[in-house]
This record gives C-alpha cells, structure tokens and sequence, in this order.
C-alpha cells in the first residue's frame, strides 16, 4: 500500500515553512482536526438526528436564519479552541461579539481565530458540499491581558495561517502558512487527515465561472461585460464557458482551486457592501487563492489589503484563477 504521509508528519518534516513556533501550528491544527471530526460524523446523520437538521428558529446578528448545524458547528469549533490553550479569542459568524477567551492560559496564547463555522449552511438539507472556514493571526495585545477587537480587526495580509475543510465526497483541509497551499484528505476510518493535494496551484485561466446569476439585474456595467465575455465564443477557448454555482463558498472556490475558474459576488441592493464576509470569509481564501497563484479582489483592491473596521464587515469579492480576475477586472 502506498506510504501515506499524515499531518502531522507533513508538519514536521517541513517545519522550516512555518513561520512560527512549530509547537504552536501544530497544536492550533490539532484543535481544527478534533473539531473538524466531530463536525464531520454530526453532518454525515444530519438527516437522521432531529437535534442536528432544520433551522434553529433565530437568526444571526446578520439577520440570517441559524441551521441547528450552524451552532453545533461553532461550539465545536469554540470549544476546541479555548481548551487547546493557544488562542486567547474568536470571532465567528455565529458570535455578534467577538469572545476573549478567561482562562489564564488563554490570557497567554499568542492567536486568535476568525472562522465561518458552516460556509453554504443553507445546502445542508440538501446535501450538498459545505464547509468551515478559518483564519488565523498573531494577537497585537500584549501576551497575559484579554484579547481585544483590534486583535480581530487586522488586515488579511497579516494572516499567519487560512484554511478551509470541505465536507464533500470526502472531508478535505485545505490550509496555507504562506508558503504554498496544500490539502489533506480526511481517513475516517484511522481518524487522520494525510496528504492527498501537494502544492495546490490555481490554472491561470480556465473556463469555469461562478456567480449567482438570479442577481443579474443588479451587476455593474462591467461585470455584465465580462459575463458576456464569458459566455460568447470570443475568449481564450473560443466556445462559451460554463457557469457552476453550487451556492456554498468553500465549494465553489475549491472547485475552482482545481480547475481553474472564478467566483464573484460582487455588491448588489440586497448587499449593497457585497455579501460574503470580508474577516471569515474573503481573507482567507484571498490568502489561499494568492498561495496558489490565484487572485482576489474586492473591484476596486486586493482582498489581503483592505483594512477592516467592524467584525461583520462585508466585501464584495471576485477570487480565482489570475487572468480571470484581471480581465473581470478590466485589465487584459
Ligand atoms: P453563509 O455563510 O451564511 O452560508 O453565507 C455564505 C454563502 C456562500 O457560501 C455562498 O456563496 C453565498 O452565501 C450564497 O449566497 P446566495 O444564495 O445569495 O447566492
Ligand atoms: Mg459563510
């Protein structure tokens, strides 16, 4: 049988690519696998168990309807980190507020996390792909003292690690320290994520694009050109491309990850700001998308240089294989 690599060999074997203390990432992934685990085997009988299908019957500070997985999935992810002991805070979708963490080995960690619990909760009776979504930084307070909001409020480019794990066929983390972008294929039966996608690189181009076309009313001039761009036969592969909208974040942009593609969301009347969340959401994909060659945007800069103000912040995005971006962009 073919030699898998697991995590956290990989980690070890490659501990010069961290750009910090070894001991830390692979303690923070620790807690991202437990968490990840516990979550997978809850959506695997989500249709099974009453207490984890349907709505919650409240909605999130976003005025958005809470799925029972939606919560499930952020105490898991909660809990993971605050008993791990190397962060002293979260914010999460799920949290009107951001949470300092009490304990005095929290007041002592060194990160905080920024997670979308379940990206694309609303397939989830429908059973298609979802998935969590994580970004990590270095706290600006100092070490011994409660985490703050501007530990929260730190452009994407200071991020020190992003990933995704998408609960799709097989349950797959994706994550990058800023040295490449590589992903790992959950073994459920051995419990271990090991390597299954080295050195992930986002084709250029391709012929992908995902957008929620429902909204085409409300596009911008420019966008409704480069959508004509893409579905006429006069761009790179002469033939139209093709559009695919799964309508959950982490499964639209891993597909596109692979094969080359993009996906916007830009801003429209329903989300005048654009809909995705710029600190849980944009960040760390545009980190990953980066790593990988990729490229995200907001429309007017790049996603990792926006400087946030509020823990909710919306941004309109447009991420994928580079020379879509530009020429979305208006650029090639
Ligand atoms: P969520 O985090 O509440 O699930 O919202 C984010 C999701 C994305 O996964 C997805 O791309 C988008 O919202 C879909 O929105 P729409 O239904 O407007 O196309
Ligand atoms: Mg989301």
């Amino acid at each position: 049988m073919l030699k898998l690599t697991s995590l956290k060999e990989f980690i070890s074997k490659n501990r010069e690519d961290f750009p910090f203390l070894i001991e830390d990432l692979q303690n923070l992934l620790e807690n991202i696998v437990s968490a990840s685990k516990a979550l997978q085997a809850d959506i695997s009988k989500a249709g099974l168990l009453n207490h984890v299908l349907g709505a919650q019957g409240k909605q999130n500070i976003q005025g958005e309807a809470q799925q029972k997985l939606d919560l499930i999935a952020d105490n898991l992810f909660k809990n993971a980190f605050e008993q791990g002991g190397f962060v002293c805070g979260i914010a999460s979708e799920e949290n009107d507020d951001f949470v300092a963490f009490e304990s005095q080995a929290a007041k002592n960690a060194n990160y905080v996390v920024l997670f979308d619990p379940l990206d694309g909760s609303s397939n989830i009776d429908v059973n298609v792909p979802i998935g969590t979504i994580f970004s990590i930084y270095r706290r600006i307070t100092n070490v011994g003292a409660k985490a703050e909001l501007k530990d929260m409020l730190q452009p994407g480019s200071k991020q020190v690690v992003a990933g995704y794990v998408l609960f799709g066929s097989s349950t797959l983390l994706v994550f990058t320290t800023g040295n490449g972008v590589h992903g790992f294929t959950l073994d459920t039966a051995r419990g271990e994520f090991y390597l299954s996608h080295p050195h992930l690189k986002m084709p250029q181009n391709g012929r992908l694009y995902s957008v929620n076309e429902g909204n085409r009313n409300d596009f911008n001039p420019q966008l409704r050109t480069y959508l004509a761009y893409c579905q006429s036969d006069q761009n790179q592969t002469g033939k139209p491309y093709s559009g695919r909208y799964i309508g959950s974040l982490v499964a639209d942009f891993h597909r596109n990850l692979l094969k080359g593609g993009i996906y916007i969301y830009p801003a429209v009347s329903s989300a005048p700001k654009g809909r995705l969340r710029l600190l849980y959401e944009c960040n760390p994909l545009a980190f990953i998308a980066e790593q990988a060659g990729g490229l995200a945007t907001d429309g007017n800069q790049q996603i990792l240089d926006i400087e946030p103000t509020e823990l909710h912040q919306r941004a309109a995005l447009y991420i994928g294989s580079k020379e879509m971006v530009e020429k979305a962009m208006g650029l090639n």
